[in-house]
C-alpha cells in the first residue's frame, strides 16, 4: 500500500492541473490570472509550462484557437470566473463554429456558495452549453484528472471542438492523489452511425463511375482528416476539377491541373458556374455553409450529391445527400481509392476553362500600376514575396474579418496544409492578432503575418503588448481603407451608399506599434510593398505595415444574399472601382 502511495502522490487540486496538461503534452496555455483562480497560478512555477499573458480573455481564446490551428494540436486557455470566464466566450464560439480543438479551463468560486450570486460567480457551463462541444463543473480534487483528460479527448476526437472545465477554488485548494494512467478515459467510441456501410460504397462508386461533370468540394475536414494525399489520389485517378470552401484552402495545391479555386459568395465565376452545371458533386469534409451553396432552391440543381463527412448531424442538413459515407475521410477515400475505375477524359475541364471568359480581364490583379494601391495587389506581393524568398510553405497567413479576408483568399496562393488562419463560421472581427500570436509559439520557426483590416485590428490591439512582452517576431500588415469596407460593401449596393457608421478613424497604426517597441512603416505606393515586406520579414522582430490603400474598393466576383450561386456581380471592367453601363 505504502509503495503505490509514492507512486501517486498526493498533489493539491491546482498541482493536478498542471500536472495532468504536461501529461498530455502541453507546453504552453495563454491567459490572466484572478481570484478564482489563483490557486492554479500559485502552483503553476512548480511545472514546465510557459503560461502567456494575455491582454484580453478573448486574446486567450483566440490564441488556443491559433495555436491549434496552426499545429494539429489542443489549444489551452486559462482564465478565472466571471468577467474572466465571460471575455473567452467570443473565442469559444469561433473554434465552435470552425471545428476548432481547445481546451479552456477557468476558475469557479468555491462549492458552497455556488448559486448565491457570489463574488464573480456566473455560471459559465450553462452559458458556454451551445458553443462548446462539451463542457464540465468540477468540485473535487479527485475529479479534476480524469476530466481534464476526458476534455482532451472529446476536443480532439471525431469533429473537434471546444471544451470548458469550470474547477471550483476549494477543489484546488483540496488535495487528492494524482494517477495519470487511472485518470484516462474510457477509449473513444465512434458514433454508431460512423461506418461508410458497403452498399453507400457501392452506390457512391457508381455514381461516380456515371459522371460526365463531377466537381470535388474540398473542405476543411481534408486538413483535419489529414487525407490531402488521397484527395489529390482521388481527383487525379478520375481528373475530377477540385473546388475549396474558405477553410479548405491549403488541402490541394493551387498549381495542380485540377484546381479550381474557391468557391462561394467570393469565389471564382468559373467555380461557381461550374458547380451549377455539374452533375455530381463529391463533398469532402465540408458543411455547405450558405456563403457556399447561395440559394439553396437553386444550389447545383443538375447534380448527384455524394456528402462523406464525420459529423453524421451535417448529413442532409443544408443540401440533401444522394449517399452519405459518414466516418473519416482519409479513412473512407482509401476504402473508395482502390474501387475507382480510371478515367482520363479532359473534355469536362475543357469546357471550365471555357467559363472562365473575361474572367481575367475583370481581375484586377492584371491592372497595371496605375497610381492606385489596391489590397489585392498587397496580398499578392506578400505571395510573391514569400515565393521568391522559398518560404511559402514556412509562411502562415493569419486574417481577421472583413474585405481583406475575402482578397486574401483570393490573391495569396495557398499551397500548403495549415498556412491559412482565418475565422470562417463566426466571422469574429479581431481574431487575426491573437490568433497569430497562438500560431507563432506552435510554429516558432514559420514566418507567422496577420493581415488585419483597420477596424479589427483595432479590436483586440491590445495584444501588441503580449507580443512585446513575450519578445516574438510577428509580422503584421493592416489593410488600412479608412471603413469597415466589407459593411461599406454592402452599404454601397444594397443602401444607396449610405455610409452610416462605416468610415472609421484610427490611430497612427506605426506609432501605436512604436508605444510597444515594434518597429513598422507606412506603404501608399505598389513598389514599396515588396522590400518593405522583405525588410519585416527578415528583421528578426516584429514588425507593422500600414497599408494605405484604396478606400472604396469592393470584393469581386460577389453573390447577394437571396442569388443564386451563378447570379455573380462581377468587377466592373471599365473602371475598376465603379460599374459603367456596359458591365450591367
Ligand atoms: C466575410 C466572409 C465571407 C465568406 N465567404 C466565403 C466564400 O465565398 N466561400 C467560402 O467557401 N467560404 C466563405 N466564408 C466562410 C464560410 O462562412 C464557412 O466558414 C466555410 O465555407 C466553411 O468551410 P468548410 O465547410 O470547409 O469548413 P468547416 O465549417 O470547418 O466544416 C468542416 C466539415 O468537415 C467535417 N470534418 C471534420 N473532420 C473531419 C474528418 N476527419 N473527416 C470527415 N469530415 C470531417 C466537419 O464535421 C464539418 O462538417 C466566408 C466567411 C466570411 C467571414
Ligand atoms: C466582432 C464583429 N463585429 C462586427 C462584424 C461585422 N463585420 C464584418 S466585416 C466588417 C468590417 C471590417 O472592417 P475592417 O476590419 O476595416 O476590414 P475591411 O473590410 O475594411 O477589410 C464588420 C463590421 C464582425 N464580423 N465581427
Ligand atoms: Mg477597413
Amino acid at each position: 500500500m505504502a509503495s503505490k502511495k509514492n507512486q501517486h502522490p498526493t498533489l493539491t487540486g491546482a498541482e493536478i492541473i498542471w500536472a495532468t496538461l504536461v501529461g498530455e503534452g502541453t507546453t504552453t496555455v495563454f491567459g490572466y490570472p484572478g481570484g478564482a483562480i489563483l490557486p492554479a497560478y500559485d502552483a503553476l512555477r512548480k511545472f514546465p509550462i510557459h503560461h502567456v499573458l494575455v491582454r484580453h480573455e478573448q486574446g486567450a481564446s483566440h490564441m488556443a484557437d491559433g495555436y491549434a490551428r496552426a499545429s494539429g494540436k489542443v489549444g489551452v486557455a486559462i482564465a478565472t470566473s466571471g468577467p474572466g470566464a465571460t471575455n473567452l466566450v467570443t473565442g469559444i464560439a469561433t473554434a465552435m463554429l470552425d471545428s476548432i480543438p481547445i481546451v479552456c479551463i477557468t476558475g469557479q468560486v468555491s462549492s458552497k456558495v455556488l448559486g448565491t450570486d457570489a463574488f464573480q460567480e456566473i455560471d459559465i457551463t450553462g452559458i458556454t452549453l451551445p458553443i462548446t462541444k462539451h463542457n464540465f463543473l468540477v468540485t473535487r480534487a479527485e475529479d479534476i484528472a480524469p476530466t481534464i483528460r476526458e476534455a482532451f479527448q472529446i476536443a480532439q476526437t471525431g469533429r473537434p471542438g471546444p471544451v470548458l472545465v469550470d474547477i471550483t477554488k476549494d477543489a484546488q485548494q483540496a488535495t487528492a492523489p494524482f494517477d495519470f494512467a487511472a485518470a484516462a478515459p474510457a477509449p473513444h467510441r465512434p458514433h454508431p452511425m460512423l461506418r461508410a456501410e458497403s452498399a453507400s460504397i457501392k452506390e457512391a462508386i457508381a455514381l461516380i463511375a456515371a459522371a460526365k461533370k463531377p466537381v470535388i468540394l474540398a473542405g476543411h475536414g481534408i486538413i483535419v482528416s489529414g487525407a490531402r494525399d488521397q484527395v489529390i489520389a482521388f481527383a487525379e485517378s478520375r481528373n475530377i476539377p477540385v473546388a475549396s470552401t474558405l477553410l479548405g484552402l491549403g488541402a490541394f495545391p493551387t498549381d495542380h491541373p485540377l484546381a479550381l479555386g474557391m468557391m462561394g459568395m467570393h469565389g471564382e465565376s468559373w467555380v461557381n458556374e461550374a458547380i451549377q452545371e455539374s452533375d455530381l458533386l463529391l463533398a469532402f469534409g465540408m458543411r455547405f455553409d450558405d456563403r457556399v451553396t447561395g440559394n439553396l432552391a437553386q444550389y447545383a440543381p443538375h447534380a448527384k450529391k455524394i456528402h462523406i463527412e464525420i459529423d453524421p448531424a451535417e448529413i442532409s442538413k443544408n443540401v440533401h445527400a444522394d449517399v452519405a459515407l459518414i466516418g473519416d475521410l482519409a479513412q473512407i477515400l482509401d476504402t473508395l481509392l482502390p474501387l475507382l475505375p480510371k478515367k482520363s477524359d479532359a473534355s469536362w475541364i475543357k469546357q471550365i476553362n471555357a467559363l472562365k471568359g473575361d474572367a481575367s480581364v475583370r481581375d484586377i490583379i492584371n491592372l497595371p500600376d496605375n497610381g492606385h494601391l489596391y489590397a489585392a495587389h498587397v496580398i499578392h506581393d506578400i505571395w510573391c514575396e514569400a515565393r521568391d524568398a522559398g518560404r511559402l510553405e514556412q509562411t502562415v497567413i493569419v486574417t481577421d474579418v472583413g474585405q481583406h479576408q475575402m482578397w486574401e483568399a483570393q490573391y495569396y496562393r495557398h499551397d500548403y496544409l495549415r498556412t491559412l488562419i482565418t475565422s470562417g463560421g463566426l466571422g469574429t472581427m479581431g481574431f487575426a492578432l491573437p490568433a497569430a500570436i497562438g500560431a507563432k509559439f506552435a510554429c516558432p520557426e514559420k514566418d507567422v503575418w496577420v493581415i488585419a483590416g483597420d477596424g479589427g485590428f483595432q479590436m483586440t490591439a491590445s495584444e501588441l503588448a503580449t507580443i512585446q512582452q513575450e519578445k516574438i517576431a510577428i509580422n503584421i500588415a493592416v489593410i488600412n481603407n479608412g471603413f469597415l469596407g466589407m459593411v461599406r460593401q454592402w452599404q454601397e449596393i444594397f443602401y444607396e451608399k449610405n455610409y452610416q457608421c462605416t468610415p472609421i478613424l484610427s490611430p497612427d497604426f506605426v506609432l501605436l506599434a512604436a508605444a510597444h517597441g515594434i518597429a513598422g512603416a507606412t506603404v501608399r505606393e505598389r513598389k514599396a510593398v515588396i522590400p518593405t515586406v522583405t525588410q519585416a520579414r527578415t528583421s528578426g522582430k516584429p514588425f507593422l505595415i500600414n497599408f494605405q490603400v484604396e478606400k472604396e474598393d469592393g470584393v469581386y466576383p460577389m453573390i447577394a444574399p437571396g442569388a443564386a450561386l451563378h447570379e455573380m456581380t462581377r468587377r466592373p471592367t471599365k473602371n475598376p472601382l465603379m460599374e459603367t453601363p456596359e458591365d450591367v
